[in-house]
C-alpha cells in the first residue's frame, strides 16, 4: 500500500517537474505575442475602423442619438440595472481598440478563401445600449464582410422596444421582438429558425469580438459539420471594462450539481500539445458563444425549448452533441471578450433557483442515465421539483440513437478525477458510499464524513476495496451503475485507473 502511494507520489513529482520545464521552455521561445513582449515593442492592438468607414458600417443609425437616448442619471447606481458599471461602458462609446490576445502563431494561419457565411444570433433582455451596440459593431468591424450574412437580434421582451428597433437601421441587422418573455433558450431557437445562412453563430449581447475571431470557427465547421466550436472567451472587466486575455489552457467542466466551471486541461494532454493553435476538445461549452452548422443544430433537436429564461441549456447541448455523434472544441485562435457578471441583472418570473433546477433536472433526466443520482445527491433540493414532460426529448434521444452517458463519462474527456484520500474516495465535497453492506449493493455519492463506515475504502491492487464489508467496487455491466461485489482484482470491471491513487 505504502509502496503504491510512494510510487504514485514519485510519478506525480516527475510529471510536475516535466510540466515546469515545459512551461519554462514555452516562455523562452521567441515570441512576438503581445503578452510576453510588451517590454520590447508596443502591444499589438486591434484597430477600430477608419473614420470614413463608420457611416457605411452603421447605415441609417444615428449612433449618438441612440446612445444618448438612454443615459445613466446623475446619482444613479451604475451597477443597478446591468450588474456591470454602466458609466464605464457608456464612456467607452461604441467602439475601441482592444489587444489582439491570440498566440502569435495564429496570425500566420490561413483559411479557405471560400468559407461559407454565417447568421449571427444575439438574444437579449434589457441589455445596455452601449454594450449591445459595441457587440454588433465589433462583429462588423472585425469580420470579413462576406462571412456575415446577417445579424439577427432577438429582443426578449425588453422594456423599451426601441433598443432593438433602432438598430435594424444598421445594414445586415434584423430585429425580432418576442411578444412575451421567453428566456434565452426559446429566443435563440426563434433566431435560428429564421436564419438564412447555413452556419449559426451565437453571441451574448455584451461581447467584443477580437481579430480574425470568425474564420477559425467557420473553417472547423466547414471541414466537419458535426463539430460545435467555441472561441476562448476573454474577460471584459465588469468594473472598468478593461479587456483581459483569458488563459489558453482551460476547457469547460462541471460538478455533479451541474454548475459550470473552467478547468485546467489535464497535464498529459497539455504536454502532448505541441501546437498552441490546435483545437482543445472540451466536455462542455460555457454556452453563450459558439458556432454550429444549422442543419446539424436542427438534426440534433436545436434546444430543449421547455427550458426557461437562463441556465442548463449548455449542459443539455453539450451532452447531446457528444453522445449523438458530434464533438465540442475550443479554438485558441478565436478570441471573443465577454462581460462576466456576478449576479443576474434581470428577474426570473418563476424564481432563479426553481428555474435552474427545472432546466438542469431536464438535462439530467434526459441525458444522464444512472449518473443522475449523483446530480440529485449534489443537489438534494432538486428532488420533487417540477420539470414538465420530457417525453419529446426522450423520443429524440432514441431517434438519434445516442450513446449512453457512461460512454460520455469514459470517452468525453470528462469529469474531475476522483481522489482517494484514505479512507475517502472523494470528488470535491462528495464521497463515494455504499448503500448496504451486502454484495450487489449500489454505491452512491453523499457529503464526505471520514467517520462514516460506508465511505471507507482502500486500494487493493488496481481494485478499490470497501474496508468494512471487504467487497470491491465493480462497474458491472457497461451501462449499469457501479456496485460492490466479491473482490476479484484481475477482473476488468474492478480495475480502476492507477491515477486514482494520488
Ligand atoms: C452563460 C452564457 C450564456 C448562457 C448561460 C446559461 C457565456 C459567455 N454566457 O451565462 O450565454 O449559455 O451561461 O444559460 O457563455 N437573455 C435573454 N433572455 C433572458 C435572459 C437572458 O435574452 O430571459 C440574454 C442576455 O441578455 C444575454 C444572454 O441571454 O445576452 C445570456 O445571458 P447572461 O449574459 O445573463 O448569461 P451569462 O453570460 O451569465
Ligand atoms: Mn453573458
Amino acid at each position: 500500500m505504502r509502496r503504491i502511494r510512494a510510487n504514485a507520489i514519485a510519478i506525480l513529482t516527475v510529471a510536475w517537474i516535466l510540466g515546469t520545464f515545459y512551461y519554462l521552455w514555452q516562455d523562452n521561445k521567441p515570441q512576438s505575442s503581445p503578452s510576453s513582449s510588451a517590454l520590447l515593442c508596443p502591444p499589438q492592438v486591434t484597430q477600430p475602423p477608419r473614420a470614413e468607414g463608420q457611416s457605411q458600417l452603421l447605415g441609417g443609425l444615428d449612433e449618438k442619438a441612440y446612445l444618448a437616448g438612454k443615459q445613466l442619471k446623475p446619482g444613479d447606481d451604475p451597477y443597478r440595472d446591468h450588474a456591470f458599471n454602466l458609466q464605464e461602458s457608456d464612456r467607452l462609446g461604441s467602439e475601441r481598440a482592444i489587444r489582439d490576445t491570440r498566440h502569435y502563431r495564429c496570425a500566420s494561419l490561413n483559411y479557405d478563401a471560400d468559407l461559407p457565411s454565417t447568421s449571427i444570433i444575439i438574444t437579449f433582455h434589457n441589455e445596455a445600449r452601449s454594450t449591445l451596440l459595441r457587440t454588433i459593431k465589433s462583429v462588423l468591424m472585425r469580420s470579413p464582410p462576406s462571412l456575415i450574412q446577417e445579424i439577427i437580434l432577438i429582443d426578449d421582451f425588453s422594456s423599451d422596444p426601441e433598443d432593438c428597433q433602432l438598430l435594424s437601421q444598421i445594414p445586415k441587422v434584423r430585429c425580432l421582438r418576442n411578444g412575451r418573455r421567453e428566456g434565452l433558450i426559446r429566443s435563440r431557437v426563434r433566431g435560428a429558425n429564421t436564419a438564412s445562412a447555413s452556419i449559426l453563430t451565437f453571441l451574448d449581447s455584451h461581447c467584443e469580438v477580437n481579430t480574425d475571431w470568425l474564420q477559425p470557427m467557420i473553417q472547423r465547421v466547414k471541414e466537419d459539420h458535426t463539430r460545435v466550436v467555441s472561441p476562448i472567451i476573454d474577460v471584459i472587466s465588469l468594473d472598468n471594462f478593461a479587456y483581459l486575455a483569458a488563459s489558453a489552457d482551460l476547457r469547460g467542466g462541471f460538478d455533479w450539481s451541474l454548475h459550470f466551471k473552467w478547468e485546467q486541461i489535464p497535464i498529459e494532454q497539455k504536454m502532448a500539445r505541441s501546437d498552441p493553435t490546435q483545437p482543445i476538445r472540451t466536455p462542455v461549452i460555457a454556452g453563450g458563444i459558439f458556432v454550429m452548422d444549422k442543419s446539424w443544430f436542427n438534426h440534433l433537436g436545436q434546444y430543449d425549448t421547455h427550458m426557461d429564461i437562463w441556465g442548463g441549456e449548455n449542459f443539455e447541448l453539450s451532452f447531446r452533441v457528444w453522445m449523438c455523434g458530434g464533438s465540442l472544441e475550443i479554438l485558441p485562435c478565436s478570441r471573443v471578450g465577454h462581460v462576466f457578471r456576478k449576479r443576474h441583472p434581470y428577474d426570473f418570473p418563476e424564481g432563479n433557483a426553481l428555474t435552474y433546477i427545472k432546466n438542469t433536472r431536464r438535462a439530467a433526466e434526459v441525458w444522464m442515465d444512472e449518473y443522475k443520482q449523483y446530480y440529485y445527491s449534489a443537489r438534494p433540493s432538486a428532488q420533487g421539483k417540477a420539470f414538465g414532460s420530457i417525453a419529446d426529448r426522450l423520443t429524440l434521444r432514441r431517434k438519434l440513437n445516442c450513446k449512453p452517458f457512461r460512454w460520455y463519462m469514459e470517452n468525453g474527456c470528462c469529469m474531475e478525477r476522483w481522489e482517494l484520500i484514505e479512507p475517502l474516495l472523494r470528488q470535491q465535497d462528495l464521497c463515494l458510499a455504499i448503500s448496504a453492506f451486502t454484495a450487489g449493493s449500489k454505491v452512491k455519492m453523499e457529503p464526505c464524513n471520514a467517520k462514516e463506515p460506508r465511505q471507507k475504502w482502500k486500494p487493493k491492487g488496481t481494485a478499490l476495496q470497501h474496508m468494512v464489508s471487504g467487497l470491491c467496487l465493480d462497474s458491472q455491466t457497461p451501462t449499469g451503475p457501479p456496485v460492490i461485489t466479491q473482490c476479484r482484482p484481475q477482473m476488468a470491471s474492478q480495475s480502476w485507473e492507477p491515477q486514482i491513487i494520488t
